[in-house]
């Protein structure tokens, strides 16, 4: 088949790309049966903002990190933000966390009980300004909220909770911050999740106005969901804030992305370049329990980087005269075609361009830099195993 986009114009859109990697992914992280501490595991988030820049000079396409609080907490954010950019790197999106203490075990901005909620509120408040000393531009908010089992609170007042909570947040945002609102079926709740689906996210969004927007996470649908279809969607209405990119078998496996279903991640970046439009925010967030944590990342973001590629090679002037044809296989077949043709040199070229080597992957077994950090850093425990550190 033809290729209607020039190697050259492909090239330039792809040296575009921009990926946020997640400072959780770099730390500690495990299943709820075990954390396993891997040697040379950043020891803070200054080290964790370290390995992100490997992965951005390995990879030339990962200049951002996102960052999550309390996780992340340190006494001195402009240090904080000094530091991420004498590494060439600056500062994505801000997760608060309303997960993880225990005054949350009833939920946090939905809580039945004022004083719970209004802690949660203050955490999100100190967030924005977070944000602010940091020059990020976007809150991305990950509710834990739920229940679980039918009668244990009353999901009509939930809801009002939840949205009187968000809309005293999304006053104090800056113009240049967005809202991120990201969505989860279950877990940790078992019975109902407040924001469930991405219906959920949208409605509130709409409710509180333009910069509030639903954040994708690959891994927080029902098996069988076609992400790419609620992509479109999102997208045609304007309120698709960002992705989070990793991948599953099961359930929210946060595997690398592009590991398990390689077509659908391609199927999703035709989805997000369809229309022309800049991209969204594109996060990974993945949690590497088992796998040396910094080649995960390279390896997720060269994925991205092939499946962005592919992408962008569809010929979508042929797949507009099947489709208005209503010939059913004529453009299954144009996509096939992108999805099967090999860029990994185009993506190659793409690197080398910017100065990063052409296979990443390989660049960074070979600069033993796993065993230099494990070196400098130690195996031992520093602090106590848990999630993000
Ligand atoms: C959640 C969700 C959030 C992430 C946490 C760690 O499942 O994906 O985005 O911040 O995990
Ligand atoms: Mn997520
Ligand atoms: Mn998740």
């Amino acid at each position: 088949m033809s290729r209607p986009n020039s190697d050259r114009a492909v090239e330039a859109t792809l040296a575009g790309l921009e990926i946020e990697t997640p400072s959780w992914g770099y730390g500690d992280s495990g299943t709820r049966f075990a954390v396993f501490q891997q040697a040379g595991r950043p020891r803070d988030v200054f080290e964790r903002l370290d390995d992100a820049a490997e992965v951005h000079r390995l990879t030339g396409a990962a200049p951002a990190v996102a960052l999550h609080f309390p996780w992340d907490h340190v006494d001195d954010l402009g240090a904080l933000r000094a530091h991420a950019a004498a590494v060439g790197l600056r500062i994505g999106a801000v997760n608060p966390n309303l997960f993880q203490d225990s005054a949350y075990m009833l939920g946090s901005i939905t809580h039945p009980d004022e004083a719970i909620r209004a802690k949660a509120v203050a955490h999100l408040l100190e967030c924005v300004e977070i944000a602010t000393e940091l020059g990020s531009t976007a809150q991305s908010l990950w509710l834990a909220d739920g229940t679980n089992y039918a009668g244990q609170d009353d999901l009509r007042a939930r809801r009002r909770r939840m949205l009187e909570a968000l809309q005293e947040v999304y006053a104090t945002l800056p113009p240049e911050q967005e809202l991120l609102v990201e969505y989860k079926f279950f877990e940790p709740g078992f019975y109902a999740t407040d924001f469930a689906d991405w219906g959920s996210s949208l409605l509130v969004c709409q409710k509180l106005g333009e910069r509030a927007k639903v954040l994708v996470d690959m891994g927080h649908h029902a098996q069988g969901t076609n992400i790419e279809q609620i992509v479109a969607i999102l997208d045609e209405e304007g309120r698709l804030g960002g992705f989070h990119f990793n991948n599953r078998k099961y359930a929210d496996d946060d595997l690398i992305v592009g590991s398990v279903n390689p077509f659908e991640l391609f199927l999703v970046f035709c989805e997000l370049t369809a229309a022309g439009r800049p991209l969204p925010r594109l996060t990974i967030d993945q949690s590497h329990n088992v796998e040396p944590k910094v080649e995960a990342m390279v390896l997720s973001v060269v994925n991205i980087q092939e499946a962005y590629a592919k992408s962008l090679l569809v010929d979508r002037e042929a797949l507009a005269a099947y489709q208005a044809d209503g010939d059913v296989l004529g453009g299954h077949e144009v996509l096939l075609d992108a999805f099967r043709t090999d860029v990994r040199p185009l993506c190659a070229r793409v690197r080398a361009a910017k100065g990063a080597p052409e296979d990443p992957v390989r660049a960074l077994r070979e600069s033993r830099y796993a065993a230099r950090i494990a070196q400098e850093r130690g195996g031992s425990v520093t602090t106590a195993g848990g999630w993000g550190r």
